[in-house]
C-alpha cells in the first residue's frame, strides 16, 4: 500500500488547498494495483517531517510513501534535510529519474533537490510541490514499471 505525505504551511494550516496529495492518489489509484494507505499533511519542520514518515513507515502495509513538496530553495523548505538522514539505502537511480525526466520538462527542475530511498522495507520518494511537478514526476515514475518493479524487490 501507498501514504502521501504533503509537505507544506500553507497545506497545514488550509488541506483545501493540497492539489498534489490528491493527485498523487488519484495518479496511482488508476494506473497501478497499489492500494491507498492514507496521507498527512505536515508544515514544512524537520521534526513534524520525520515524525510523519517514521510513522507511515512503521505501519507493515505501507511499501511505498511518496512526499510532496519543500524540496527547493525556499527559507523554510527542509524536505531533503528531514528526510535524507532517514533513509538507509539511498536510491541515486531513482532521484536521476525524477531530475532528468523534469529537466525535459523545465529547467527549473534543477532547484529541486529530491531525495530517494529505503527505510525498512518501505520506499521513499520526494516529489517537488507543485501541481505540474506533482504530475510529471509520477508519470516518470510510472513510465516502463519501475515502481512496481522496486517494490517487488523491496517487499
Ligand atoms: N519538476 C517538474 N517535473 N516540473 C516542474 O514544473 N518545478 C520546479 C522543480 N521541479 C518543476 C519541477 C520548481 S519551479 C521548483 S522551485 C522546485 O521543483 C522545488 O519545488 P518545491 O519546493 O515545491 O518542492
Ligand atoms: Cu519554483
Amino acid at each position: 500500500m501507498f501514504a502521501v505525505l504533503t509537505i507544506s504551511d500553507r497545506a497545514s494550516a488550509d488541506a483545501s488547498i493540497d492539489t498534489s496529495g490528491p493527485i498523487i492518489r488519484s495518479k496511482l489509484e488508476s494506473t497501478t494495483s497499489l492500494r491507498f494507505f492514507g496521507s498527512a499533511i505536515v508544515p514544512d519542520d524537520v521534526s513534524r517531517i520525520r515524525d510523519a514518515v517514521r510513522s507511515f513507515c512503521a505501519e507493515k502495509q505501507v511499501d511505498l510513501v511518496i512526499t510532496t513538496g519543500g524540496t527547493g530553495f525556499g527559507v523554510r523548505d527542509c524536505t531533503p534535510e528531514a528526510i535524507g538522514p532517514l533513509l538507509e539505502r539511498q536510491a541515486p537511480g531513482i532521484v536521476h529519474l525524477l531530475v532528468s525526466s523534469s529537466l525535459a520538462k523545465t529547467p527549473f527542475a534543477a532547484l529541486s533537490r529530491p531525495v530517494a530511498g529505503t527505510i525498512g522495507s518501505t520506499l521513499v520518494i520526494t516529489l517537488p510541490g507543485s501541481a505540474k511537478a506533482v504530475k510529471e514526476c509520477v508519470d516518470a515514475l510510472l513510465a516502463g514499471g519501475i515502481l512496481g518493479h522496486a517494490l517487488d524487490l523491496i517487499t
